[in-house]
């Protein structure tokens, strides 16, 4: 995974979600968080669904990691690659179009860091919203079973 755009500095919790969509949320989903209008993590899960693997840099990639912040890449652009064991579910997901991969944190007041300025996060109340704001998202689609057509 390549990604490129986010605030740099702080680590980027990113996952496999699952059982939603399989799309990516619209500004429609934005609501107001604090006074202001942004989509937090849970706006999104209609569209792109719960959290399933973590994709963190060591150990566990369950989504009990989720939100393990000091296992997850840092910076504003970086490559990710991992090899990782899914479940059926997972694997069913990806399968049908519906896995989608988000990467979280925002600079959503434009300081360069992350603020309260849209209040605590409602996964983890000790992290404040802007670090669990989907910022990057996209469907996965698997490979087709006799190779991808390429040309
Ligand atoms: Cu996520």
């Amino acid at each position: 995974m390549t990604v490129k755009g986010l605030l740099a500095g702080v680590p980027h919790a990113a996952h496999i979600h699952v059982d939603g969509m399989g799309t990516c949320p619209t500004a429609a989903a934005a609501t107001n968080l604090n006074g202001h209008i942004a989509i937090s993590t849970t706006d999104g899960m209609k569209s792109y669904g719960m959290i399933g693997p973590s994709l963190t840099t060591s150990g566990d990639t369950s989504p009990a990691s989720a939100l393990a912040v000091t296992r997850f890449p840092v910076g504003s652009s970086y490559q990710y690659s991992r090899t990782i064991t899914v479940n059926n579910d997972v694997a069913s997901n990806i399968r049908a179009g519906k896995a989608v991969i988000v990467v979280h944190g925002i600079d959503y007041d434009g300081s360069g860091k992350f603020t309260n300025v849209l209040g605590p996060s409602e996964l983890d109340p000790k992290l404040p919203q802007v670090a669990t704001a989907p910022a990057l998202c996209g469907t996965l689609k698997a490979m087709p079973s006799k190779g991808a057509a390429t040309g």
